[in-house]
């Protein structure tokens, strides 16, 4: 692919959020990365700035710029376009877990769709005449539905969303492909398998696990436990979103995933061992935690992705094994006690409020 797109100032939607904030990270690592980078991001209980300390402390003001607006809120979105001056888009904010989607679905129809319609409108109005830019839209191989014990999803495969969390991203992907078509937006985007890495929430399976084997309380796997994801670590998805913000063709959608299938109750079975490795403690110390509990509503049974097209069309690759990501992922956590704390207290949230509740 001949193309090298440069960008400005790109806005990050969800920023504070787990991959947002990875991908922020490694943006301002990227050598042939020199811009700015807006961070749009309405602080949900998912949003947390103690993400990105670091980056506030070396680029706050300079190349990193932090908004406290939610996407929903149209003329806010607008007003940041035009003061920006934005000609990139990663967008990430979302409402992002399944189970939240089953007991509350009204904040995932008002982010991902309402909020992405918004983000939508003010790229078209932004980038008219002499201006332009690309609209990247990060989303899920959920949108696709559920395989049976073989096949993987590709780029053509027709939707199927199941859940009220994968039904509102694969809205929130028609909508993007719309605006593409009919209003020629420049626009990308990625359907990526299950993310695991630093910061990220504990309420995903990997972090729910981990945590509470540190604690030693139970570890709630649904149903059978024989679901199956596809793992990929978070900073292969970011170089992944990298590669197509860059090279990417507009109008296309590129796959990412891990090519690393794994059942849930195997899953849970390695953290516990890699976790008693690092305590020092016999293998099995921590399996007698294992709970199996009542299923998730609607669970889809396999997720695989095929991700030929990004590999051949785009040249990427991932770069951490399982085995290395789970190893980084269980020390990062050990190693972020304080981080832990907060979270779990919910002192982030009164951290915020104190350092962003003015700047709404
Ligand atoms: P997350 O829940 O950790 O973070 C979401 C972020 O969006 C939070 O910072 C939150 O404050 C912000 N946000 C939510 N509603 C908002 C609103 N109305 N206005 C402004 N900001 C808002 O999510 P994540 O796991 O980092 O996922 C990021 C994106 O990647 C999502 O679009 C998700 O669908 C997609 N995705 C996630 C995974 C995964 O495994 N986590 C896999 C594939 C795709
Ligand atoms: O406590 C648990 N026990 C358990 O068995 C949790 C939290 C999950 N699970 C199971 C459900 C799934 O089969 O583990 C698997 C992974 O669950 P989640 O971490 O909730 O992820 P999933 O539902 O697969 O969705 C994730 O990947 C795709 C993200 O949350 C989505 O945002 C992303 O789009």
């Amino acid at each position: 692919m001949g193309l090298n797109r440069k960008f400005n100032t790109i806005l990050v939607t969800g920023g504070a959020g787990f991959i947002g904030s990875n991908f922020i990270r490694y943006l301002f690592n990227q050598p042939d990365f020199s811009g700015r980078i807006v961070n749009l991001d309405c602080l949900t209980y998912a949003g947390n700035l103690l993400n990105l300390v670091d980056i506030e402390q070396q680029y706050g003001g300079r190349r990193y710029f932090f908004e406290k607006v939610d996407i929903c809120d149209a003329s806010v979105v607008n007003r940041c376009f035009r003061e920006f001056k934005v000609d990139g888009v990663a967008h990430f904010a979302a409402e992002s877990h399944v189970d939240r989607s089953i007991t509350g679905p009204d904040a995932f129809i008002k982010t991902n769709i309402i909020g992405t319609y918004n983000l939508l409108q003010a790229a078209r109005d932004h980038w008219s005449g002499e201006v332009s830019g690309l609209f990247h839209h990060v989303s899920t191989d959920e949108v696709y539905g559920s395989l049976g014990e073989s096949g993987y999803f590709f780029e053509t495969t027709p939707y199927d969303p199941r859940s009220p969390y994968s039904a509102s991203k694969a809205s929130s992907d028609h909508l993007v492909s719309a605006w593409a078509h009919t209003f020629n937006l420049p626009v990308t985007i990625s359907n990526c398998t299950n993310n695991y890495g630093a910061y990220q929430f504990p309420e995903k399976l990997i972090p729910v696990m981990i945590l509470n084997i540190l604690n030693g309380q139970p570890l709630p796997v649904y149903g059978d436990g024989l679901n199956i994801r596809d793992w990929l670590y978070v900073d292969d998805h970011c170089s992944g979103i990298w590669s197509v913000m860059q090279k990417g063709r507009c109008g296309e959608t590129y796959n990412i995933g891990g090519e690393n299938e794994w059942t849930n109750i195997d899953l849970v079975h390695r953290l516990c061992e890699i976790v008693a490795g690092f305590l020092g403690k016999p293998k099995d110390s921590f399996k007698e935690l294992i709970s199996f509990v009542k299923d998730r509503p609607g669970h889809d049974r396999r997720y695989a992705i095929n991700c030929d097209k990004i590999k051949t069309e785009l040249c990427w690759t991932q770069s951490v094994t399982f085995a290395q990501g789970l190893e980084k992922t269980v020390a990062w956590y050990l190693d972020h006690q304080e981080w832990i704390e907060s979270v779990q207290t919910g002192e982030y949230r009164k951290w915020l409020d104190l350092n962003y509740s003015k700047r709404i």
